[in-house]
């Protein structure tokens, strides 16, 4: 009786290896490379997207629960109808400053989208469109008017974008005339920002432990922006000018140089 269960088993499991054996032999022949989110294919999955708030400056006409700019983070999550719906307003002509943190966006080498901004709401409501690196200054890209959504920042190579840069920071402006959604969602409504040409950051650490030393980032001549330097969380923040031989660091009254 015993052997019976034993020889069961045994089946069993081998039935179940051969199973597990044939998942891993499909994964190999047909990788799974990019992932549909929202109806827009992103290489690098749910790491696409925006992951933490700079700033948010909303007009008048928006309020609770509206106006929670996080809502902007990560994948989109619109659901139509429900109070605090999964996006953010930003009023008339408002402003909404989001960082990639475990990514960057890039260009493609080509024509294809690279950014996408899924804004959402019965009218469509257009944003002019800025990036810049951790250090840069601001680039303009175009904006999302004629119902795309879609921005290919290729074609800005030459006036602000560099082939193979890596792009951190996305900044949002609605863009004018009016176009209604009052009373606490005016402007456009912003459900998520992903980078379609996207690259996923290393785990180098910022700052390095070397001999005994400690190394930290340095910068070729450019002062940090006053936006890395903004909340508590930013004080005690160190860079290294290696051109200028300054020592920028964060404080409470902003960037101090030694
Ligand atoms: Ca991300
Ligand atoms: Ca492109
Ligand atoms: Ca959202």
């Amino acid at each position: 009786m015993r052997k019976i269960q034993h020889f069961q088993f045994m089946e069993k499991l081998m039935r179940y290896m051969s199973y597990a054996m044939m998942i891993v032999l499909l994964n190999f022949l047909f990788p799974v490379y990019a992932e549909e989110i929202g109806g827009v294919e992103f290489p690098g999955g749910a790491s696409s997207f925006a992951d933490e708030v700079i700033e948010y400056s909303p007009t008048a006409g928006v309020a609770y629960p509206y106006n929670i700019p996080e809502t902007a983070l990560g994948p989109p999550d619109y659901t139509f109808g429900h109070e605090g719906d999964g996006t953010v307003s930003l009023g008339n002509a408002g402003v909404i400053i989001l960082k990639f943190t475990d990514n960057s966006l890039t260009t493609s080498g080509d024509v294809s989208a690279d950014l996408w901004i899924f804004e959402e709401g019965p009218a469509i409501e257009p944003t002019e469109v800025y990036i810049k690196t951790d250090l840069g200054n601001w680039i303009s890209v175009g904006d999302t008017s004629g119902g795309t959504y879609g921005i290919d920042i290729d074609q800005f190579i030459g006036v602000g974008v560099v082939e193979g840069e890596s792009y951190t920071y996305v900044k949002l402006v609605d863009l004018l005339p009016d176009q209604g959604g009052s009373p606490n969602y005016a402007g456009a409504d912003i459900d998520a920002v992903g980078a379609i040409s996207s690259i996923q950051s290393t785990n180098k650490p910022e700052i390095r432990v070397d001999s005994g030393y400690v190394n930290l980032s340095v910068t070729s001549g450019e002062t940090p922006p006053e936006a890395d330097c903004a909340t508590s969380r930013d004080h005690g923040r160190m860079v290294f000018d290696e051109i200028n031989q300054i020592l920028h660091i964060c404080s409470p009254a902003g960037w101090v140089d030694k």
